[in-house]
């Protein structure tokens, strides 16, 4: 599933599907043509790969409530269940002896990093929830995972950028780039990923390294595949996406989801859970409340709080009478503020509004 596309009903995923022979042609009008035949051999790559312990390794995770509230999303999404999306028509295959991140543009001192460069490099670890702007409310397009790399300030603050860069954009080996603004690298834990949930960086997730900037977007920061960076001005460049109707500046908004029951389920009358996940970036989830029919909201019981930046899961008991109901979710986050109920659609800067659905107990 790719961002949707506006302007263009067929996005390029859906082209994808059309049918190989047309894809052929395309690929081998792009430069992804030359990663085509790695598949196996970048996977050998990738297991050969020790990546080195971060400095302040966080915390081993505590106990998932997950592992006791059935349905209920796990804390760290497994990377084999992890939600991908992008619109590479081929996931590009690198050898990393081979790759080279630039970083350019409005800087007094260019740098070019090898993959070996960059793991010798001081390495944090960071907890942060990835979500996508095309994500509907109660939709699957957001996922929680520890990573591992270098931080981004660090790296930008070598290059000595000029005070006149307000921008960011970052590229990939393929025909992908995302730009944000200087601003955001304001003490978070931005990061070049090279580790996602204690392995190398998968694949499909970005090998041999992508951008993790906690409280953005994908479209906007997520770049997997990350061959340059360039210090530049929002007057000048945007990302990919911006000319297609989406937002240039796109922070994530406060959401909260019902995993557990899913919408129209039926399910046997009687005590049961009603559980799911909330996360409010950069300021954290401090509550979170569910409705079911016209009774008052209910506070919710809320699973470990990782990070400001990381969603918390959250679960109530039920006794659910026999009929229909009607359940809703909405978050408050730690400065107070709760999640708007006004809904609006995910162009141009995501959805919002209550995840709201209908269950049947029989
Ligand atoms: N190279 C590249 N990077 C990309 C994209 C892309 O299309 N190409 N999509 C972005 C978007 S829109 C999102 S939401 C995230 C998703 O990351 P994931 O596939 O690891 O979940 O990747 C971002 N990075
Ligand atoms: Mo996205």
């Amino acid at each position: 599933m790719s961002l949707e596309n506006p302007k263009r009903a067929i996005t390029r995923r859906g082209f994808f599907k059309v049918g190989t022979g047309v894809v052929a042609a395309v690929i081998l009008g792009s430069g992804t043509y030359k990663y085509l035949h790695r598949g196996a051999s970048v996977q050998l790559d990738r297991l050969g790969i020790t990546l080195p312990k971060a400095l302040n390794p966080l915390p081993a995770p505590p106990e998932d409530p997950a592992l006791k509230v059935e349905k209920l999303s796990q804390l760290f999404t497994p990377n084999d269940k992890f939600f991908i999306i992008d619109n590479a028509i081929v996931v590009p295959q690198i050898n990393p002896s081979n790759w080279k991140l630039t970083i350019d543009g409005m800087v007094k001192n260019p740098i070019t990093l090898s993959y070996d460069d960059l793991l010798a490099r001081p390495m944090i670890e960071v907890d942060d929830t990835i979500a996508c702007v095309s994500n509907w409310v109660g939709g699957p397009y957001v996922g929680n995972a520890r990573w591992l790399g270098i931080r981004l300030d660090d790296l930008i603050n070598e290059t000595k950028p000029s005070r006149n860069a307000d921008q960011i954009m970052s590229y990939s080996v393929d025909d992908f780039s995302a730009g944000f603004p200087t601003a955001a690298l304001d003490g978070r834990d931005a990061i070049i990923a090279v580790g996602m949930n204690g392995e190398v960086l998968p694949v499909k997730n970005g090998f041999p390294a992508r951008l993790i900037v906690p409280g953005l977007y994908g479209y906007v920061s997520a770049t997997k595949w990350l061959s340059r960076l360039e210090l530049t001005r929002f007057d000048l460049k945007e990302g990919y996406w911006i000319s297609q109707g989406w937002a240039k500046f796109a922070p994530i908004k406060m959401q909260s989801r019902i995993d557990t029951p899913y919408v129209q389920e039926t399910f046997p009358a009687g005590k049961r859970a009603i559980a799911g996940v909330a996360w409010a970036h950069n300021i954290g989830v401090d509550k979170v409340e569910v409705k079911i029919d016209n009774t008052p909201w209910q506070e919710a019981t809320l699973g470990p709080d990782l990070a400001n930046t990381t969603w918390r899961q959250w679960w109530i008991e039920w006794d659910a009478k026999p009929g229909e109901h009607m359940l809703s979710v909405r978050a408050i986050n730690k400065k107070g503020e709760t999640q708007t109920e006004v809904k609006k659609d995910v162009l141009p800067d995501g959805a919002q509004g209550w995840h709201t659905i209908t269950v049947f107990a029989e």
